[in-house]
């Protein structure tokens, strides 16, 4: 599959009565796991009964109608074809094992236990798909639906060399050859910092032209907010010096959900992808 910049126009819809309800705009969900390749058991949840967050996070701002396992792919024949969601712009999160990718991605979308997470790293083993729609909002204009992708973790040590091989295989397929990936949300631990397995990935996202790169420092929540400024600040500075888009961001408390939504959103937006967009330190929060 050739890469190439999708704009997906048709996906972009615009704030108004017609779009309220389930935020399907007549796309046509499909039922969870239909088209689903036979990946063994998926790594997530169950889906749209997976329990809402309790009020408070994540109101007021993007609001998820609706939430579900679509799909999971533990080799590159397994991913799903774009057409199962209707060409919707893909957004992925990467990272290494146990940084939080499972638990942004359930805080982005005030859904807990979607994505299966745990303190064991390794945990996600296979790409995981998610359909997502979004509710209309009357103050910005939101894609009626998106894709969220759960990615393995790299430098999990306690898998066999031949199996992490298959992982960065399948990993940079996808992230090399998926037409409808907007952004990548590439997660770091706010307390490791930016390290070279990291580092690698951001410049081989670079190559890859239509892609936003997003940095999100999570684990906020485990470092004083005294010490959250620098420690982000020091993360916006890229692996050669270069700025970074930089969002703290913490699974326990909701902090940098909007900022999120907001970068993740205006990447399906843009139709051509610049370099990381510079933030100051001061909205990094
Ligand atoms: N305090 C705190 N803990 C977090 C946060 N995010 C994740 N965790 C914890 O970190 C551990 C790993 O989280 P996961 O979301 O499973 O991490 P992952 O990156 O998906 O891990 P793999 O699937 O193994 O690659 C779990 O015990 C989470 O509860 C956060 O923002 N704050
Ligand atoms: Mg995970």
């Amino acid at each position: 599959m050739a890469s190439k910049n999708v704009t997906a126009k048709k996906n972009v819809a615009r704030p108004g009565p017609s779009k309220a309800g389930s935020g399907g705009a007549g796309t046509g969900k499909p039922a969870a796991g239909k088209g689903a390749p036979s990946a063994g058991k998926p790594a997530a949840g169950k889906g749209a009964s997976a329990g809402k967050l309790a009020a408070g996070k994540g109101e007021g701002g993007v609001r998820v109608a609706d939430a579900e396992f679509a799909a999971g792919a533990a080799r590159r024949d397994q991913v799903p074809a774009t057409s199962l969601f209707d060409d919707a712009h893909e957004i992925a999160f990467a990272g290494r094992s146990n940084v939080g990718k499972s638990s942004l991605l359930n805080m982005m979308l005030s859904r807990k236990g979607l994505a299966r997470t745990s303190n064991t790293p390794g945990c996600t083993r296979q790409i995981n798909f998610f359909d997502i729609h979004l509710a209309a909002n009357e103050k910005f204009e939101v894609p009626p639906r998106l894709v969220f992708v759960d990615l393995p973790g790299y430098g999990y040590a306690k898998v066999s060399k031949s199996e992490a091989t298959a992982w960065k295989q399948l990993l940079e397929g996808y992230l090399h050859e998926r037409p409808t990936l907007r952004a990548v949300v590439v997660l770091v631990d706010v307390r490791r910092g930016l390290e070279d397995e990291e580092a690698d990935l951001v410049e081989f996202l670079a190559e890859r032209p239509g892609i936003r790169v997003i940095v999100a420092a999570t684990k906020v929540d485990k470092l004083s907010l005294s010490a959250q400024k620098p420690a982000l600040a020091k993360l916006a500075r890229g692996p050669d010096g270069e700025r970074l888009a930089v969002v703290g961001t913490s699974a326990e408390t909701g902090a940098g959900r909007e900022v999120l939504w907001a970068r993740i959103l205006d990447a399906c937006r843009a139709d051509e992808v610049a370099s990381p967009e510079v933030v100051s330190p001061e909205e990094l929060v």
